[in-house]
C-alpha cells in the first residue's frame, strides 16, 4: 500500500499491486530505452517482448514511466505504445523525477529514476540494458551518470549487460566500488561490455545462479546495508558483437559528438543513435537480445526472492 501522499503521484497497475501484496515476484523495467534508446517501432516491440520474457519466467513485469503527473508502475500495452511514439518526452533521472510530476510533463525513467520508483513501490528487482557510467573524458567534462550514485543508495537489484563501451569502463567500476556497489558477474569472470560479452576488465565478484544472488541480497538486508546490487549479465554468445569490432565505431561516434558539442543528457542517446547507423543496425539487434536476456534473469531472481 502506498502512503496517501505518495498515492497522489504514483499509480501501480492492479496486476502489479496484486503480486506485491502477496509477496509475488515482480520485475521493474525502465522506459528511457523506449523513448531515447531505440527507434520506433523497434522500441515498442522490444518493450512488449521484454515483458513477455518476464512473464515466461514466472514474474509480473512493471514498466515504469511518468504520464499525466503520475509515476505509472506497470504501463499496460496502450500506454506503452503511446509513450513509444510521443515526442518531447523528458529523460528523467533523480534530478528531474519530481519536476516531471509537479509540472505534468511526460517522462521516461532512466536507471536512476526507475530504481527510485521501484523502491517506492516495493519492487526489489529491475532489468535494464546497460547502466549509465563515467563517460570518456570525465576528468574534464565531469560527466558521470547519476545511475552510479543511485546504485549506491537505493535498495534494488539491477540486472544489466555491463556498461556500454562508449563509457570509460575502468572509471565506471572505480566509482561503483567507491559507492559501495557489489558488481556481480553472472556466470562470468569478465565485466561485460554491453554489445560484447567481455571487456578488458575482470568483474569484481561472480555468482552462478539466481538463488545465490537472492542469498547475497538477504545477507545485505540482514546487515542493514542500503544500496543496490548490480548484476552484470553478458549478452548471449550468438548475439554479441566482439569488442574489437565495436571499438572503431565507438571512437568515431564519441569524436563526432565531441566535435558537435553534444553535452549532458543528450550524450548517451546521441552515441547510441550514431552507433546504430555505423553498425547498419547490428547494434540494435544486439541491444534487443541483451535486454530480453536481462529480463529473464531478473525474473528468475525475483522468483528466487519470493520463494
Ligand atoms: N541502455 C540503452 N539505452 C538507453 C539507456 C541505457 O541501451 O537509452 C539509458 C538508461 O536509461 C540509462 C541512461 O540510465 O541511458 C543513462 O543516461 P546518462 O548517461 O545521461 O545518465
Ligand atoms: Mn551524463
Amino acid at each position: 500500500m502506498l502512503s496517501r501522499a505518495l498515492a497522489d503521484y504514483m499509480e501501480i497497475a492492479p496486476e502489479v499491486a496484486g503480486a506485491l501484496k502477496t509477496g509475488g515476484p515482480v520485475v521493474a523495467l525502465e522506459s528511457t530505452i523506449i523513448t531515447h534508446g531505440m527507434p520506433f517501432p523497434a522500441n515498442v516491440e522490444t518493450a512488449l517482448a521484454v515483458e513477455a520474457q518476464v512473464r515466461e519466467a514466472g514474474a509480473i513485469p512493471a514498466t515504469i514511466a511518468v504520464i499525466g503527473g503520475l509515476v505509472h508502475v506497470g504501463l499496460g500495452p496502450e500506454r506503452l505504445a503511446e509513450l513509444a511514439q510521443m515526442h518531447h518526452v523528458m529523460k528523467l533521472s533523480r534530478a528531474d523525477l519530481a519536476f516531471a510530476l509537479s509540472s505534468g510533463r511526460p517522462g521516461s525513467t532512466t536507471v536512476a529514476a526507475t530504481m527510485m520508483s521501484a523502491a517506492l513501490a516495493g519492487i526489489e528487482v529491475f532489468a535494464t540494458g546497460g547502466i549509465g557510467g563515467v563517460h570518456r573524458g570525465a576528468e574534464t567534462s565531469f560527466d558521470i551518470s547519476a545511475d552510479l550514485a543511485e546504485l549506491g543508495r537505493t535498495n534494488v537489484i539491477t540486472v544489466c549487460a555491463g556498461a556500454k563501451a562508449i563509457l570509460d569502463l575502468d572509471k565506471t567500476l572505480e566509482v561503483l566500488e567507491t559507492n559501495g556497489v557489489p558488481v556481480v558477474g553472472y556466470a562470468t569472470d569478465a565485466f561485460p561490455a554491453f554489445w560484447s560479452r567481455a571487456s578488458h576488465l575482470p568483474c569484481p565478484l561472480r555468482l552462478d545462479s539466481a538463488a545465490e544472488i537472492a542469498s547475497l541480497w538477504h545477507t545485505r538486508r540482514a546487515l542493514g546495508q542500503d544500496g543496490g546490487v548490480l548484476v552484470a549479465n553478458p549478452v548471449p554468445e550468438a548475439d554479441e558483437i566482439p569488442a574489437g569490432d565495436m571499438e572503431n565505431h565507438i571512437a568515431q561516434a564519441v569524436a563526432e559528438a565531441e566535435a558537435a558539442g553534444v553535452r549532458g543528457k543528450d550524450v548517451t542517446p546521441n552515441l547510441l543513435k550514431r552507433i546504430l547507423e555505423l553498425t547498419d543496425g547490428a547494434s540494435l539487434a544486439t541491444n534487443i537480445a541483451l535486454v530480453k536476456n536481462n529480463a529473464r534473469l531478473a525474473a528468475e531472481i525475483a522468483v528466487a526472492l519470493a520463494g
